[in-house]
């Protein structure tokens, strides 16, 4: 094994080391609305509080949907530039988490306005518990669930502009 390999190999692992905050990539905001910028993730998978961390990390905010027009820009986005197919999810930043059936956008701490819940949701799956709130594709019909907060789904970011 030549010395030069050896550095090389020294300095790799180097890098890996001191890198353990820098997993993530920078992403690119992919699209504007209003005064708001956002970055779908359709790479990496996570639960509710880790899509939450991973947002936060890009300098951005787990997704809050502050209007009917804005819950249709969202809408219509996934549906026509994402393979949105069916069962597909993603997790947006709302929960009940801090009071059972009062929903709110963790990102800002404001209650949720709107009301685009696929029929029969929220459920809270029949008192089982379910607290995280996601678009999800039920069967071909696309709105509003509330799911288990650990599931991994993908899910947006924004950023106010
Ligand atoms: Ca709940
Ligand atoms: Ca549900």
């Amino acid at each position: 094994m030549s010395t030069r390999f050896l550095i090389s190999l020294v300095l790799c692992a180097a890098t890996i080391y001191v890198l353990p905050e820098g997993r993530i990539v920078k992403r690119q905001v992919t699209h504007t609305f209003k005064n708001k910028q956002y970055y779908v993730e359709t790479l990496v998978k996570a639960n509710f509080h880790n899509a939450f961390m991973f947002c936060q990390r890009l300098g951005m905010q787990l997704l809050t949907i502050d209007s009917n027009d804005e819950y249709d820009y969202i809408f219509n986005t996934i549906k026509s530039e994402f393979n949105f197919g069916r069962d597909s999810k993603l997790w947006t930043s709302g929960t009940d988490l801090g009071h059972e059936g009062k929903f709110h956008w963790l990102s800002t701490g404001f209650s949720m306005k709107i009301n685009k819940w696929l029929s029969g949701q929220p459920d809270n799956d029949h008192g089982r518990g379910e607290h995280c709130v996601e678009f999800w594709n039920n069967k071909g019909s696309i709105g509003l669930n509330d799911d288990r907060c650990h599931i991994t789904n993908y899910f947006i970011c924004e950023k106010r502009t």
